[in-house]
């Protein structure tokens, strides 16, 4: 893309528009048709060379979405009416393509730059306009910066002890190369438990010489349910689309189906089985964000829900060390509180003998040799492949490296690194005229993500289009009303039994992150109502 430089349209140098959006994944594509339809000029900055923002990344072994399609597509009907799937959870690959068609509609592209990673980004108070900066030293300038870098823009490595010591072939899963790695017959690790080791676990496990996952904590995956779809049955369905995409807004997670409206204990014993049991073959989140009501809540209900749970998958494992390290008879944590992956055969790759899994809490990785890693215990495992799956700089990297300085002279980086805040999860205090979408203090983690992504993206445009329409310079987030969102945010979370477990909801893996809640938890529905209350009279900002 360099020779497009200096060119007319996206690439330009000094380049002048109203809005500028960062990031080409399901937020920033939004955002920026939903711009344009207003009348708006826009364009997106992209570090990748594509569009599909997480898609593009992570190409690792197996990565596929977990969430079931039609949910997990945008809800514009003319680029739904001509595109279906060939499966109901469909892979990295089919989800690319599913962008190529999304562009083929809406010719997207044509207001993308590429390979454009912004490294410095102030707001002029004087002017009402954001000065952004790419790494290849062009500048650009918009009235209004929409931050659309997703959870899992800046991924994480741990500093094991040798790392660059390794001989093999060592890559972390959001980095793996477009070409893939052939791992037949080869000696492989998996270090990390999340979806995106669950997943490369997986796949590796038929292919590879052996698998070896190295555990911490074990992932309370429940069964995908995915299945061919035909185009038939989309096409027999479409009719009832427009209603599905205003019902996924109505549910908690933006899913197709909500909590019950029982406690778990309301049931007999053979009521829940039954209950459970038909969540458990539907597959898909339904027993995690469509289980009883307060099990989230209710450590005796959670037990209930943990045990079920114990019961079915402890049957798939046969060698009773893995079983117990896999799904063990006492929980290391509450059940849901993790963000549990959706599994096809994990359990079983466990069965077979080039498959095996160390407990890295009982038997640390103590650093990285030229041939593998060692653990504590002494004991030299020796490896071709290692697939580092140990996650992200979770919800808040993207933000926090993107150069964003403040009208106090502060950055970003600094004021976020004991602990984040927004204002409804879309502003920041001190950053006026920026608005990101599936990111910290949005139902983000806890949602489908393009559900999630439309309820933010249409505030942030009707939002723009409001200070436009009362001739604004700005808006900018009133610390007071910052302090209000952190403490509801909280008091969201504390109720129930999320702040119990480090997870990817309570700051991640990270060293050094803050514990404590990232995302809200009170559902699509509540937030989009919330967020829309603070529109007519701008509650919580300050106007100029
Ligand atoms: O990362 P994670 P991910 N030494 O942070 C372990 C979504 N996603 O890439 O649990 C050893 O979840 C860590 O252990 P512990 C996904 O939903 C979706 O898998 O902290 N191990 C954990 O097991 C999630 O929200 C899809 O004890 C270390 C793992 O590494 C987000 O993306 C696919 C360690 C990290 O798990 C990230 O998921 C992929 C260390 N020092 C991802 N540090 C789908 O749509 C961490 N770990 C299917």
């Amino acid at each position: 893309y360099a020779n497009r430089r200096g060119t007319e349209g996206p690439y330009a140098d000094n380049l002048d528009i109203d809005v500028l959006v960062v990031g080409a994944g399901f937020g920033g594509v939004f955002c920026l048709q939903e711009l344009r339809k207003r009348g708006f000029r826009a364009v997106i900055y992209e570090a990748g060379m594509d569009l599909g923002g997480t898609w593009r990344w992570n190409r690792y072994p197996g990565a596929r979405v977990d969430s079931e399609v039609p949910e997990y597509e945008y809800s514009w009907p003319e680029v739904w009416k001509d595109w279906t799937w060939t499966t109901n959870y469909p892979n990295y690959e089919e989800l690319r393509l599913y962008f190529d068609h999304v562009d083929k509609v809406l010719d997207i592209k044509k207001d993308c730059a590429f390979e454009s990673v912004v490294v410095e980004s102030e707001f002029h108070e004087d002017e009402g306009k954001w000065h952004i900066k790419t790494a290849d030293g062009r500048t650009a300038k918009s009235k209004y910066l929409v931050v659309a870098a997703g959870f899992a823009a800046k991924r994480y490595i741990p500093d094991f002890k040798g790392l660059d010591k390794f001989q093999g072939t060592i890559h972390h899963s959001s980095f793996w190369p477009e070409e893939g790695v052939d791992v037949k017959g080869k000696r492989c690790a998996v270090i990390g438990t999340g979806a995106s080791g669950v997943q490369i676990t997986q796949e590796w496990g038929p292919v590879a010489g052996s698998v070896t996952v190295f555990q911490r904590t074990p992932n309370f995956a429940v069964p995908m349910g995915k299945r061919p779809l035909t185009v038939e049955e989309q096409q027999s369905q479409k009719v009832y689309y427009p209603r599905l995409y205003e019902l996924r807004e109505k549910c908690f997670g933006g899913f197709l189906f909500t909590f019950s409206e029982k406690n778990t204990f309301e049931d007999s014993e053979a009521e829940r089985e039954e209950f459970w049991y038909k969540l458990w073959n539907h597959g898909g989140f339904s027993y995690w964000l469509g289980n009883y009501k307060d099990y989230l809540f209710d450590k005796k209900a959670n037990r209930a829900v943990y045990d079920f749970w114990a019961r079915n998958v402890r049957a798939r494992i046969g060698d009773p060390r893995k079983r117990d390290l896999l799904a063990p008879l006492e929980p290391p944590h509450p059940w849901g509180v993790k963000r549990p992956c959706l599994e096809q055969n994990y359990y079983e790759q466990f069965n077979r003998a080039n498959v095996d899994i160390i407990d890295i809490n009982a038997n640390p990785i103590e650093e990285f040799t030229e041939t593998g890693i060692k653990t504590k215990d002494g004991e030299l495992h020796e490896f071709d492949v290692i697939a580092v799956a140990t996650g992200f700089d979770i919800t808040t990297g993207g933000m926090t490296h993107m150069g964003l300085k403040s009208i106090h002279g502060t950055t970003l980086q600094d004021e976020w690194k004991a602990a984040a805040n927004t204002y409804l999860g879309t502003t920041v205090s001190g950053y006026p005229n920026m608005f990101h979408l599936y990111g910290p203090q949005g139902p983000t983690l806890l949602s489908n993500g393009p559900s999630s992504v439309e309820v933010q993206g249409r505030w942030i445009v009707d939002t723009i289009k409001k200070m436009e329409r009362e001739n604004l310079k700005y808006i900018d987030a009133t610390e007071e009303a910052t302090k209000k969102w952190k403490k509801h945010i909280n008091e969201l979370s504390d109720i129930s039994l999320f702040p119990t477990c480090k997870s990817t909801y309570m700051g991640g893996s990270l060293p050094g992150k803050a514990y404590e809640m990232t995302c809200y938890a009170g559902g699509i529905p509540k937030y989009a109502e919330e967020i829309r209350d603070a529109l007519p009279d701008w509650k919580g900002f300050r106007t100029v």
